[in-house]
């Protein structure tokens, strides 16, 4: 049975990756309006996994003796100053996200319930697995600049890599 704070805390984090499902989403639609095809199709592939991450979340609390509800979500930024920008955002997220996963491992051991901390396990290597991609992606953004050959080139580029992920 997991412990009240625990499933509260767990219930939080349900929001987070729902409110991340959500900005991913609101990002790929403003790319999709933009013309940017591929960071669209990217981006929309990830909304998926994140609402993925939220179910796991919900699975495993109510298997534990918990109650997965779902809360009230604050509506996403709905529009971007560039591709470069938006990738900036995502990344940002992404390491606040992580850091969100820490604290719960981190409470995990507080109460001694290693199996939550195991469960857990999947998260920190997922995040590790988010923030190096969004790396390498921002990178390429950095590099890229404002040159519009370049940008075509990563929203092709990003576009293939949403169709190997699937
Ligand atoms: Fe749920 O992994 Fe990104 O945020």
């Amino acid at each position: 049975m997991i412990s009240k704070d625990l499933e509260k805390a767990i219930n939080e984090q349900i929001k987070v990756e729902e409110q991340s499902s959500r900005i991913y989403m609101a990002m790929a639609s403003w790319c999709e309006a933009e013309g940017y095809e591929g960071a669209a199709k990217f981006l929309y592939t990830h909304s998926d996994e994140e609402r993925q991450h939220m179910l796991k979340f919900v699975y495993y609390l109510n298997d534990r003796g918990g109650h997965a509800q779902l809360q009230k979500v604050e509506e996403p930024d709905a529009k971007f100053k560039s591709l470069g920008d938006l990738f900036e955002e995502v990344m940002k997220h992404e390491q606040f996200v992580s850091k969100e996963i820490d604290k719960l491992v981190d409470l995990a051991y507080k109460e001694k319930d290693h199996a939550t901390a195991n469960f857990l396990q999947w998260y920190v290597q997922e995040q590790i697995e988010e923030e190096s991609l969004f790396s390498s992606i921002l990178d390429k953004f950095r590099l890229a600049g404002d040159h519009k050959g370049a940008l075509y080139h990563l929203d092709r580029e990003l576009g293939q890599r949403a169709t190997a992920h699937q």
